[in-house]
């Protein structure tokens, strides 16, 4: 039997797009009114098209664009080669990293960043190819659902000026549960999640309090964003024992971590201080963590993620998924990551209901029973949608934000506001 022929890269697309967000609440300030987003097309020789979604950040697009012819000619299933052509361009490359609320990067991050959106269209490429969902590229799939859970927000009723938005206010444990109630009643999560570090501690442990007599079957977790000192994390832990499936970043750093997790009677979780494999090594032996979140867009995508998940089984660590806003090809994305990682036992964080519908995709998979059923067809399974594209670009050039700035908007309204971590 001969080997099937090549499929080069002919070329490729980036689309900046924005689309509402609501005015949800964080340890570093408030989302904007637009959230920014990129499209990543890539085209093969056979005329067929693979999706990518990224970031849409001003300093991450032009690493994108550096990348982007690069691509020309490359083989749809080497990997290897998108890694190494990406890298030697950008070089010594870095950008901050303003979704995982620490600004934290690095050269190695931000080329596992930038090659993400590739890497995921290249097997969207591939799975179109060959006729295969991209979960069988990942090594087939342990589950037809995959779970995800409802991620809560402290939240203004709408953005200063403009109505209140669906879900109204949420300012204490009332609003919380109350938003828990739509977000569970519509979607049917099995588990939540409270975005905290915007309150006290003691306002928000009473929200915990409050889901749990609401939800008392539901596994809760909590995520200030390292809002907290050790000392405050360790009471925090120490409250909402018995409450909490794991208590996700209270503290900076990995000695930080450490230093709370050695008395916590819950495990700790990050999305913050294992940020890159490299962090992994001190991670296990200071203890810092027990659940790291994968996250395909900055951990350099789909396939990288699951080396994590592999990294994580080797050092008896748990894996969940964490997420930013995003539309219908990251969902995609996720749901296939999650359809092959045997060791994802924990529902996966999204933004998705946050977007009250908004998508870039003609068919977005569907949240119902908490759960996204893994979808068969061939690549990820998603049609672009080129009229919503286009809307969302107008959107994207009209709405003059240009990086996400979570504290600066805050500032807008509250002028003697300052980001601080620990604040508590
Ligand atoms: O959307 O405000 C947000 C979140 O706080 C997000 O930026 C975080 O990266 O969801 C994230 C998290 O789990 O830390
Ligand atoms: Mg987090």
């Amino acid at each position: 039997m001969s080997a099937a022929a090549r499929l080069g890269v002919t070329g490729v697309t980036i689309t900046p797009i924005a689309f509402p967000d609501p005015p949800l609440l964080n340890s570093a300030g408030v989302h904007q009114p637009w959230a920014l987003r990129a499209v990543v097309e890539v085209r093969a020789a056979d005329g067929s098209v693979g999706l990518g979604e990224t970031y849409g950040d001003a300093p991450h697009l032009a690493l994108l664009e550096r990348v982007a012819p690069v691509l020309d000619g490359l083989d749809v299933f080497d990997l290897n080669g998108l890694r190494a052509r990406a890298a030697a361009v950008l070089g010594g490359a870095d950008a901050p990293d303003r979704h995982g609320l620490t600004g934290a990067s690095s050269t190695g991050k931000t080329v596992a960043r930038v090659v993400s959106p590739f890497e995921v269209a290249l097997l969207d490429l591939q799975g179109r190819s060959t006729g295969r969902p991209v979960h069988d590229l990942l090594g087939g799939r342990v589950r037809d659902r995959v779970p995800f859970s409802g991620y809560l927000f402290y939240k203004w009723a709408g953005h200063p000026g403009a109505p209140a938005d669906e879900y109204g206010e949420a300012a204490g444990p009332d609003g919380i549960v109350a938003q828990a109630r739509r977000m569970v009643g519509r979607y049917g999560f099995g588990s939540l999640k409270l975005k905290g570090g915007v309150f006290p501690p003691e306002e928000e442990i009473a929200a915990v309090a409050a889901l749990h007599e609401a939800f008392p079957d539901h596994p809760l977790r909590l995520d200030p964003n390292c809002a907290w000192s050790v000392e405050t994390s360790v009471r925090v832990a120490d409250k909402t024992d018995g409450l909490l499936e794991y208590l996700e970043d209270p503290t900076s750093g990995l000695a930080g971590m450490a230093a709370v997790a050695a008395q916590a009677p819950m495990p700790l979780a990050t999305n913050m201080c294992v940020v890159q494999p490299a962090d992994l090594p001190e991670a296990v032996r200071r203890g810092s963590v027990q659940i790291v979140l994968a996250d395909h867009h900055y951990w350099g995508g789909l396939t990288e993620s699951a080396s994590l998940a592999a990294l994580c089984r080797t050092w008896g660590l748990g894996l969940s998924m964490h997420s930013n806003s995003h539309l219908g090809i990251s969902l995609a994305a996720m749901v296939h990551l999650g359809a092959a990682t045997p060791d994802l036992t924990y529902a996966a964080d999204t933004h998705t209901p946050w977007q009250l519908g908004a998508d870039v995709v003609t068919e977005p998979l569907e949240i119902t029973g908490g759960a996204v059923t893994v979808p068969d067809g061939p690549g990820l399974g998603v049609t672009l949608d080129r009229e919503a594209l286009a809307r969302m670009h107008a959107d994207y050039l009209a709405c003059g934000i240009r990086e996400r700035d979570d504290t600066g908007y805050l500032q807008r309204f509250e002028p003697s506001y300052t980001r601080r971590r620990p604040r508590w």
